[in-house]
């Protein structure tokens, strides 16, 4: 629960290694230039910086045995695991904010083992154009940005699961998916194999933002844990030009807000990742000043008047 005694972490990753396409690593300084620092101070919120971690550069090499920079993404996520572990240990709220999102891998385990100690239920947010569910042996690209589901649910490369303690840091009904529109045909099989919960675009599209939203939260209760991830690709790139992998068709700026407003409502938000913004194709930083300000609706600024 967010008040004003909350006290945010922000982290930053700044790291492509789990991608193809160059640039998410300038994705935490942009960020704080579009003030999300000053933003959540406005907001009444206790803010430290925490700065960038350290990590190895991107060697841009060829996948080996279907992974790409395999001992780069460990070395990432090893940090992010600890910084994420340690913030909240201090009873501080994760502000994870990437670089790609294979930066999941480290931040979810983290998360799920704390929340595991403690007796809480863990439930995420997914908010993604793509699902993110691929393996070594299933994914087209290598890219372990494809990835981080499925290395939580237990089923990526051995190198990249069991950092919870756990096999599997999450069970599959611990996750719901908002705005997919990008699936590989063995993500699919998966999906229907693994039982996991999808609102695609189309099922926004026939029921609505809002009916989504609340069956994604139907049961978060005061023991829950919530854990947002926000792939800054879920908007449509109309909205949200920086990005590596945009896909047209997703959610506008104000259906994401709302999914942010309604997250917020919850008063269970405990940890966030922003991933996946590119500097490097964004016009003069629009798509960070827009995750800045869903990120202000997360934490609890409303459009509602009454
Ligand atoms: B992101 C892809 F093939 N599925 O595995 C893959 F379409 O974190 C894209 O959601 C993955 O941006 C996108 O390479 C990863 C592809
Ligand atoms: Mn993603
Ligand atoms: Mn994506
Ligand atoms: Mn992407």
């Amino acid at each position: 629960m967010t008040t004003s005694t909350t006290t945010l972490q922000l982290i930053g990753a700044p790291t492509d290694v789990g991608a193809s396409v160059r640039g998410a690593g300038m994705g935490p300084d942009a960020l704080r230039v579009a003030d999300i620092g000053g933003m959540l101070t406005r907001l009444g919120l206790q803010v430290i910086d925490a700065g960038n971690l350290a990590g190895p550069a991107t060697p841009w090499t060829a996948p080996a045995h279907g992974l790409r920079h395999l001992e780069e993404v460990v070395a990432w996520n090893r940090a992010v695991y600890q910084a994420v572990d340690t913030a909240l240990g201090a009873g501080h709220v994760p502000v994870m904010m990437g670089g790609d999102h294979c930066l999941a891998i480290g931040s979810i385990s983290a998360v799920a083992r704390h929340t595991r100690q403690r007796g809480k239920k863990l439930r995420v947010l997914w908010f993604d154009a793509h699902t993110d569910v691929n393996t070594d042996t299933t994914s087209p690209s290598g890219n372990i940005h494809g990835m981080p589901v499925a290395c939580l649910l237990g089923h990526g490369p051995a190198a990249l699961t069991g950092w919870s303690g756990e096999r599997a840091a999450l069970a599959p009904e611990a996750i719901r998916f908002i705005g997919i529109r990008s699936v590989d045909a063995d993500e699919k099989k998966a999906i229907r194999t693994l039982g996991l919960t999808v609102f695609d675009m189309r099922h926004i599209d026939e029921n609505g933002m809002r009916a989504a939203m609340a069956a994604a939260l139907a049961d978060v209760d005061e023991d829950t844990h919530l854990h947002v991830s926000f792939d800054l690709d879920c908007l449509d790139p109309d909205y949200a030009p920086g990005v590596g992998t945009g896909v047209r068709g997703g959610p506008t700026y104000r259906e994401m807000q709302l999914c942010m407003e309604m997250a917020a409502d919850t008063g269970r938000l405990g940890s966030l990742d922003v991933v996946e913004l590119n500097p490097a194709l964004d016009v003069r930083n629009r798509t960070a000043e827009v995750a800045v300000e869903l990120i202000e609706s997360l934490f609890g600024k409303s459009t509602l008047v009454r």
